[in-house]
């Protein structure tokens, strides 16, 4: 497909003419919004794809008001039949799989596979979430007195805010959006200023089948700045609950204005995800696994592998077999179906995995590959860089922090237990695994004295979870869970109801009131 049919498919034919489009949906959308003209690159070119223009104050206030009175009718509207919404939803995704997928990898920069993966990622939430309208399920207690019963029911929460990160540009926001829609919540959506196209196609394929039902007001977007948008969204206690993907420094942001007015916030932050591979692994499995892990999204998934601990038996034989298969990796336009390592989302991110090597090598990392721009022949403005591995020392400062980019640590661990020690040592908890045959190895790891992430896989990579499980980790990756698994209790309120079927009135605990 051409970039120019891609964008038609659609509805972006004015970006494809040169022209800008809103990036505001308020139950419809606002025309002229108040906000600066922002400009999306293609990062395998460095040019540009098209214009969006952000929303400014009273922007934001018509996509709240849009998104509370939609609430006052979406919650009375029965969960299956809000079910029935986001299926239809998850059909309209369908049609539009690879041009959706197509758009993320022309703004993005991920391969294609990936590109149309994550469209795919959105579907399966959609499809899950159709099969939890029908499962919203509360407990029944039995009660200490006598002819009474307890239980709890789940009511929509009201107005959420999502506020998503470049890397996912589209499956992050379904995983909240599909949830929530089903809980009964509505929603507002301030995407990452990278790749507002992706979150204003996603309005032009979910938006007419709501609108159509009469409910354009459940999904609304709000393309914009910190300021106005961000830090009035996080601050406004019209929204009890905000859920946002990024950095932990953004989290920290996000946790601190929500907990001050003590809303919810759900945070699903960095990773710093290591693999272990033991003495006893299949190295051609843990190969896999790590190329897949560490170059796949060109290491921008929270997920990447960032660490590969290896034990000290199989650490030359593996850097070896590895340093060869990253010699051989094509990168290139994500396009092309030949490339797995595709740019960089930015220049900024170029200039961050830069430094990021500069400084590794002051500290003592042993650069075995890569750490430079790559050439791609055709792609000279493009955000392109080297796959990299260093072999570092357990103590290597960097290594505690999360570079957004295919740079990958190998170190060397004698047992099990240093592996897990050093998995564990880091600020952050997102996903972590180990390749072992060795039951009680993987059991070890396993354990509540193994690995401390939300995310622990035996015999299979740090990334590329399935949105069935919960999804999020511990420590700065922030504790929030997504997507699968009960995570829908984030979007709910809980309420627990406790009925006298009696004439008496006996009170818990056995107390006497005169
Ligand atoms: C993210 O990078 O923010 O597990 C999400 C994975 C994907 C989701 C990653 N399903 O790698």
């Amino acid at each position: 497909m051409r970039t120019p049919d891609i964008l038609a498919k659609l509805g972006l034919t004015q970006v494809a003419d040169g022209g800008t489009v809103s990036g505001v949906y308020a139950g419809r959308w606002i025309e002229s919004p108040a906000g600066e003209t922002i400009t999306s690159l293609d990062p395998a070119t460095g040019q540009v794809l098209g214009r969006v223009t952000m929303g400014g104050a009273d922007d934001y206030e018509a996509t709240v008001a849009s998104a509370q009175e939609a609430f006052q009718r979406w919650r009375q509207l029965p969960a299956p039949k809000r079910g029935e919404l986001v299926r239809l939803c998850g059909e309209a995704l369908r049609e539009h799989r690879d041009a959706l997928g197509a758009l993320v990898t022309l703004e993005m920069g991920k391969i294609l596979p990936e590109g149309v993966g994550e469209v795919i990622e959105m579907i399966d939430i959609a499809d899950f979430s159709v099969g939890l309208s029908r499962q919203l399920y509360g407990l029944s207690m039995h009660s200490e007195r006598p002819g009474h019963r307890m239980y709890e029911q789940w009511h929509p929460l009201g107005v959420m805010g999502i506020i998503s990160a470049f890397n996912f540009p589209v499956a992050v926001w379904s995983w909240n959006a599909f949830v929530a829609a089903v809980a009964g919540d509505t929603m507002i959506w301030k995407p990452s200023p990278v790749t507002p196209l992706c979150a204003v196609a996603v309005q032009n394929i979910v938006n007419p089948v709501m609108e159509s039902e009469g409910f354009g007001g459940v999904f609304n977007l709000c393309v914009g700045d910190v300021d106005p948008v961000g830090e009035t969204m996080i601050a406004d206690r019209r929204l009890p609950l905000i859920s946002a993907t990024g950095s932990v420094r953004m989290g920290k942001r996000v946790g601190e204005v929500v907990g001050g007015r003590l809303g919810r916030s759900l945070l699903e932050l960095g990773g710093n995800n290591a693999l272990a591979i033991m003495d006893d692994a299949n190295l051609e499995l843990a190969l896999r696994g790590v190329l897949f892990g560490a170059v796949g999204t060109a290491g921008q998934r929270c997920t990447s592998t960032r660490r590969v601990l290896l034990h000290e038996s199989v650490a030359d034989e593996f850097t070896e077999r590895l340093t060869r298969a990253y010699g051989t990796i094509p990168i290139g336009n994500p396009m092309d179906g030949k490339t797995l390592c595709g740019p960089l989302a930015s220049q900024a991110a170029v200039d961050g995995f830069l430094a990021a090597i500069e400084t590794v090598k002051g500290q003592g990392g042993e650069l075995l590959c890569g750490g430079g721009r790559a050439t791609v022949p055709g792609g000279e403005g493009g955000f392109y860089v080297e796959p990299t591995l260093v072999r570092a020392p357990t103590d290597l400062p960097m290594m505690q922090e999360e570079t957004f980019a295919p740079l990958l640590y190998l170190v060397t661990v004698s047992d099990i237990e240093e592996a897990i020690a050093v998995q564990n040592g880091v600020p952050q908890g997102l996903s972590s695994a180990v390749f072992t045959s060795n039951l009680q190895t993987a059991e070890r790891f396993l354990s509540y004295a193994g690995s401390d992430c939300g995310i622990a896989n035996v015999n299979i990579g740090t990334s590329g979870a399935e949105i069935g499980g919960a999804f999020g980790g511990e420590k700065d990756t922030g504790g929030g869970r997504e997507a699968g698994s009960d995570s829908w209790k984030a979007y709910m309120r809980r309420q627990t109801c406790t009925i006298n079927g009696t004439d008496e009135l006996p009170l818990a605990q056995g107390i006497s009131f005169g």
